[in-house]
């Protein structure tokens, strides 16, 4: 039997005792991903099977499990599980993270678990505790999907235990081995005769047809790239603008042929679900693609509609790629979640994260997640329109707002250019102006400069190794950069702006004269003994110290 299991999970073993889950777990995984409750016993108590200590142990279980899925480590719990609350904060730990809790139930014959006990030391309890261990777990069987697991295997007998086979699948959003070079291109909203200019700029060939005979309504242009560069679409496609099928049609057909990866968006989204058949909102652009669809021929309307709705059904909410340094997705991706996959981690890529407010626009006041961005991968994403793409944190927004009248922009990675093509008219007034006269104010300094004139106390607080050009990496230890903040809080100035450290902050030795913490003497001399020949003095002004 052949279990499928997502890279990024959490296997949580469902057994009772003595049904074989050390053995299984270790079996199949590696000694470092399995966590056992039994191991955990014997790190606070010294004894495995102090029941007394189950507390204590879980805690440091469900601590360690906390730890490794962080850092995108599969993880194996080894313990009972038969019952739904001791499944549920487990399926907590899972999602928190967004890994897929996966339930693998070895549900053996009462018998067999007791007579393995029997031969065991320390596991001389009576058949009661094996009988309630076993009934437990049959009556969690049917429900376990519904508890929240994403995969659920039973095996029934030794023979299906035995014939196990692992399969341990990337998610569809790691395509780490695609190195580029990429040309990105932001929200195109049905903007293809900008899009074309774009490609033809960008160096792209077009093909007349697509290679597959049978293409259907797909039969339109697609480009390559003579250098084999990809060209990837960060979704909205569609909606508002003139040439939305053509759109997708070109972005399609770049994709079957290779030559292209696209991200969904939030737009996609809404119309695949009205193409299902669900009941949405017909505005925001919605309605030009509808009519598009409904000036189709009667032959090919329906049969295309299915296309259509396969084509973006197929769309992965985010990739990473080139060994992990880049990631893009339609409305950015913070770090917790870049290459993880779960409904938390989609939503983010197609809406991005919002406060609940809405602003005098009527629209969605977002939260500034590339401004706490921390990460080292590069994110490139649309969404939200901006006059000119801006770099934060490692972090780039390209759409600027063709369709509203701004420009289609493209980044070229690795080399980080951008190019861009002027809208050739607005096809669509925005709800708010695409250059806000407000934020004009702040034009003159860059939005890395605006952020970065607030010092973020999470960003100098703790130990620190920090990577510089000139002496690699320099750690600062935690009550070092205490005491820094401590003295630099003295001052009304943001200290990373300083160039130099103010003379105050050189201490000299401790004066020998009586009465004295301080005296010119002894700081000229320290001073000298370290070299230096010149020093200015002046009245400083008065410090208080508290
Ligand atoms: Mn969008």
């Amino acid at each position: 039997m052949k279990l499928t299991i997502p890279e990024l999970s959490l296997i949580i073993l469902v057994g009772a005792t003595g049904s074989g889950k050390s053995t299984f777990a270790n079996k199949y995984f590696q000694s470092t991903e399995i966590l056992s409750s039994d191991f955990c016993r014997s790190l606070v108590s010294d004894d495995e099977n102090n029941q007394a200590a189950t507390n204590d142990a879980f805690d440091v279980l469900h601590y360690i499990a906390s730890k490794r899925l962080s850092a995108g480590k599969l993880t194996v719990i080894d313990a009972t599980n038969v019952q739904p609350e001791d499944r549920r904060e487990l399926i907590a730990i899972a999602r928190q993270y967004h890994f897929f809790p996966v339930a693998i139930a070895l549900n053996l014959p009462e018998e067999i678990c007791h007579a393995r006990n029997q031969n065991r030391p320390n596991r001389q309890f009576g058949s009661h505790v094996v009988r309630r261990h076993t009934q437990a777990l049959r009556r969690s069987l049917r429900g376990l999907q519904r508890e929240g697991f994403r995969y659920v295997y039973i095996l029934n007998s030794l023979e299906d235990i035995e014939a196990v086979e692992i399969e341990r699948q990337p998610l569809w959003n790691n395509r780490k081995y695609e190195c580029g070079p990429f040309d990105i291109i932001g929200d195109i909203h049905g903007c293809c005769d900008e899009l074309e200019v774009l490609l033809g700029k960008l160096g792209y060939l077009y093909k007349d047809t697509v290679q597959n005979a049978d293409a259907g309504f797909w039969n339109f242009p697609t480009y390559y790239h003579p250098e084999g560069r990809k060209a990837v679409f960060l979704g909205d496609l569609v909606d508002r603008g003139t040439r939305i099928l053509d759109t997708v049609k070109l972005v399609h057909n770049m994709v079957v042929t290779g030559t292209g990866i696209c991200v969904p968006g939030n737009h996609e989204n809404k119309l695949l679900r009205k193409l299902r058949g669900k009941n949405v909102k017909i505005n925001h652009g919605l309605e030009q693609t509808l009519a598009e669809i409904a000036a189709l021929p009667d032959g090919i309307r329906e049969p295309f509609t299915k296309e259509l709705g396969k084509f973006l059904d197929t769309l992965i909410s985010h990739y990473v790629l080139d060994g992990g340094q880049l990631v893009v997705a339609h409305a950015g991706m913070k770090q917790e979640m870049q290459g993880r996959g779960s409904g938390a981690v989609r939503e983010f890529a197609l809406y991005g994260e919002s406060t609940g407010e809405i602003d005098e626009f009527g629209l969605p006041v977002r939260f500034n997640w590339a401004g706490e961005y921390r990460g080292e991968a590069m994110v490139v994403y649309g969404h939200t329109p901006v006059p000119e793409a801006e770099w934060l944190n490692n972090t780039i927004d390209i759409d600027t707002g063709c369709v509203f009248g701004g420009k289609l922009t493209a980044l070229r990675y690795p080399e980080k250019e951008l190019v861009s093509v002027p809208a050739a008219k607005v096809y669509c007034e925005p709800v708010k102006p695409l250059d806000d006269c407000r934020d004009a104010i702040y034009r003159v300094s860059t939005a890395q400069q605006q952020l970065d004139d607030v010092l973020h106390i999470e960003d100098v607080l703790g130990k620190r190794i920090i990577n510089t050009r000139l002496q690699n990496n320099i750690t600062i230890r935690e009550e070092n950069a205490i005491a820094a903040l401590e003295v630099m809080s003295r001052f009304a100035a943001n200290p990373k702006w300083l160039i130099y450290l103010p003379p105050t902050m050189s201490p000299v030795e401790t004066s020998l004269l009586t009465g004295y913490l301080e005296h010119p003497q002894q700081a000229f001399n320290y001073y000298q003994n370290q070299g230096i020949t010149e020093v200015v003095c002046g009245k400083s002004p008065k410090i208080e110290f508290p």
